[in-house]
């Protein structure tokens, strides 16, 4: 039997949407993905449409969002253009999803080393960043405050933000970079957008800024990637629920 995504409790806006639909909210995980589509639309005219979801009602543990993504958590793209329309879940697995509207390799690689790299740095933050600073706000936000947890997540994400200075300023290849992956200086592009969404926030994870002063190289490519006008729109007013 051939796979249907949609229900009949999909919202509209979901089913009746063309090409691709980005479903998210307006956190570093869904900002990973807002980000890049607005790299596409001012690199190509990448057209998608978004719905915005509230994950603080639950509606991404519905029925017919589980069919999309059977983890329950946001955000997820479904590719309309594919028959039946295809979901994909999963931050970095979106990101090199997309990676196929990219058709100069502007934010990816044809050699396949540098593509190898960017792949390990997406990997890194996905598997070694987000899930420790993800909990280190959960536990600091809970109503239950658990010192042993803030301590242990606040040290290991300490520890990999330290692994992103180590990389950005070539302590042992002896070459500074301006972006995560990529041969020389690097080249900005899916690695640091998965990166940048969640480490920019610093401040909210409850680092000082004398504590940030031992990543220099680390503090000038969150300047540096924040500048770019892709990057503000996708973390802008257009994804903030009114
Ligand atoms: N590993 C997943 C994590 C996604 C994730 O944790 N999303 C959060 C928002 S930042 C979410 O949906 N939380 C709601 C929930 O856990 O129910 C990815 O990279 O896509």
């Amino acid at each position: 039997m051939t796979f249907q995504p949609y229900d009949d409790e999909t919202p509209a806006d979901v089913k009746n949407a063309k090409g691709l639909h980005l479903v998210t909210q307006n956190t570093p995980n869904g900002q990973k993905v807002q980000i890049f589509l607005e790299e596409l639309a001012s690199a190509y005219g990448t057209e998608w449409t978004t719905t915005l979801i509230n994950i603080a009602t639950n509606e991404q543990k519905k029925d017919w969002f589980l069919r999309l993504n059977p983890n329950g958590r946001i955000p997820i793209i479904i590719d309309n253009a594919q028959s039946p329309p295809f979901p994909v879940m999963e931050t970095s697995a979106e990101l090199l999803y997309l990676l196929k509207y990219d058709k100069d390799n502007r934010f990816g690689f044809e050699d396949e080393l540098e593509q190898s790299e960017l792949v390990q740095w997406l990997f890194f933050w996905h598997g070694s960043g987000a899930p420790y600073q993800g909990n280190l706000g959960f536990f600091r936000r809970a109503q239950e405050q658990s010192e042993f947890a803030i301590n242990r997540f606040r040290k290991e994400t300490y520890r990999v933000l330290g692994v992103l200075e180590i990389q950005l300023s070539g302590k042992y290849t002896g070459q500074p970079k301006d972006f995560l992956a990529g041969s020389g200086k690097g080249k900005y592009t899916v690695a640091d957008i998965g990166t940048w969404a969640w480490v920019k926030n610093w401040r909210f994870s409850g680092y000082t800024e004398e504590e940030m002063k031992e990543f220099p190289h680390l503090l000038k490519w969150i300047d540096r990637v924040a500048d770019r006008p892709a990057v503000q729109r996708g973390i802008g007013q257009k994804y903030i629920q009114s």
